[in-house]
């Protein structure tokens, strides 16, 4: 039998649960690959109690036999990327057979700096409330067509002009824009050969090999990172990340044609958060909202910034149903509702006094949507050792139906705990 190519994303603001999910996943799976985003990302997975959140490599790295793809989609920290390696080696735990793109980006000392210092020039209001890991300005490079590729760092030669270009330039923007020191030559340059030298063993021709699994018929899973609302084009731009968390991205961050996936999975958390700046029809900011974060411990696994919280935006879900074709909902944090009278949840927006179902294209008119909320009895059971659907309770179940009737697509998994048999398989 053919085996499966399905495309994991966040089908809202990040931090949907697509680590566990795709941990959950496994099993099927033979390729786990990231396709965009780089260290800002914190995908996290627990298994047996132990905790592991991954930022570069792909969340499948504690199965063993299997192979996890860093696509050319991905801008690589290679300091962070050996660090987390490093961590797994250290508890035996990098399982799997890991193949980095020659043809991924690299992301420089240059840009974490520039990262920081254009986060701080931006005037209140203006703010993204980046990660600080140098992700706009490496996509900005390659962009440009001046970035430097993995593949660069193997040949110190193409990799001495690439520096020398590129530090003379970012070296004028740090000191004579941003009042920062520029960086020794000498020092980046030994420090990437060094980096090269560490990654090597594991450069290889993404695409290549994928392709090759997807003609044998082996099991292909696309990781993203972030999600829908984040993204470059489709996202609240300019409150957005910059690269393509949308499914499509998958494609083209790993180099594989659309008529090889089967399957979207959209990872919906049971309520929503947002970190960073930008519009959030749906935040509370009260006291339901703190509740929210404390129960869902939500809080940044890359930076530990808190996360903000608010409902279930159903406008915004069906948006990332149509710009994602998402064949499926996985749907996360369930138990987080736990112990809420009445749940809301957003149906529509109103826009300058008028009723809007869709999601508004431009800052400018999703800053002004307001939610109209309908609600949904609560419960007061725990849910966290539910391993089958029949066994939530009514009220679970039926938000759960809820939200597939709204979005015209089936919830096949749901999760009521973080670890990975805290999750309930409907097929
Ligand atoms: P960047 O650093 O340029 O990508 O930031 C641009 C916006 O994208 C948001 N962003 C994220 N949002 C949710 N989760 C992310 N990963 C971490 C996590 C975040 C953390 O898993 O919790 O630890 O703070 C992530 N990465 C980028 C970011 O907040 C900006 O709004
Ligand atoms: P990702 O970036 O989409 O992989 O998500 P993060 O790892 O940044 O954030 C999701 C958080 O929710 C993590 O702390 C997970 O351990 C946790 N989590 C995931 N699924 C569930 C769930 O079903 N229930 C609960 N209570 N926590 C979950
Ligand atoms: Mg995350």
């Amino acid at each position: 039998m053919k085996g499966r190519v399905e495309v994991i994303i966040g089908a809202q603001w990040g931090d949907e649960g697509k680590g566990r999910v795709v941990d959950a996943l496994g099993s099927r799976v033979d390729i786990f690959a990231r396709y965009q985003g780089g260290a800002n990302a914190g995908h996290t997975v627990i298994v047996e109690g132990k905790k592991y959140v991954f930022h570069l490599l792909p969340s499948g790295m504690l199965y063993p036999c299997k192979i996890c793809v860093i696509g050319n989609g991905v801008v690589i920290d290679p300091e962070q990327l050996l660090n987390e390696l490093r961590e797994l080696q250290d508890q035996g735990k990098d399982r799997a057979r890991l193949v980095i793109s020659g043809a991924a980006h690299v992301v420089m000392p240059y840009h974490k700096k520039l990262d920081t210092a254009q986060e701080n020039q931006r005037g209140k209001g203006r703010k993204i409330g980046t990660t600080g890991r140098g992700i706009g300005p490496a996509y900005v490079d390659k962009y440009s067509r001046c970035g430097v590729r993995v593949e660069d760092l193997l040949d110190a030669d193409s990799l001495r002009e690439k520096l020398e270009y590129n530090l003379d330039e970012k070296n004028l923007f740090l000191s004579k824009i941003y009042g920062e020191e520029p960086l020794p030559f000498n020092e980046v340059f030994e420090q990437a050969v060094e980096w090269g030298k560490a990654l090597a063993p594991y450069v290889g021709d993404a695409s290549l090999v994928i392709g090759e699994a997807i003609r044998e018929g082996r099991g292909v899973l696309f990781e993203g990172a972030q999600g829908t609302l984040l993204d470059v084009d489709h996202g609240t731009y300019p409150y957005v990340t910059s690269s393509s968390p949308v499914a499509a991205g998958g494609c083209v961050g790993l180099g594989v044609g659309p008529s090889a996936v089967d399957r979207v999975i959209g990872v919906v958390k049971a309520y929503c958060t947002r970190v960073g700046e930008g519009p959030f029809p749906t935040e509370d900011g009260g006291e339901n909202g703190n509740r929210l974060r404390e129960k869902g411990w939500e809080y940044g696994a890359t930076t530990g910034r808190p996360r903000r919280c608010g409902w279930l935006d159903l406008v915004a879900l069906r948006y990332a149903v149509r710009v994602n074709g998402m064949s499926s909902i996985a749907l996360t944090k369930l138990d987080v509702l736990t112990g809420f009278e009445r749940i809301p949840v957003c149906t529509g927006y109103e826009i300058d006094g008028k009723a809007e179902e869709h999601f508004p294209s431009g800052a400018h008119r999703q800053w002004k949507a307001k939610p109209v909320y309908g609600f949904l009895d609560g419960w007061n059971e725990d849910l966290s050792a539910c391993t089958e659907f029949g066994q939530l309770p009514l009220q679970a179940r039926k938000y759960v139906e809820y939200i597939e009737t709204a979005c015209g697509v089936p919830v096949n998994l749901v999760g009521v705990g973080p670890g990975r048999d805290q999750t309930i398989l409907r097929n």
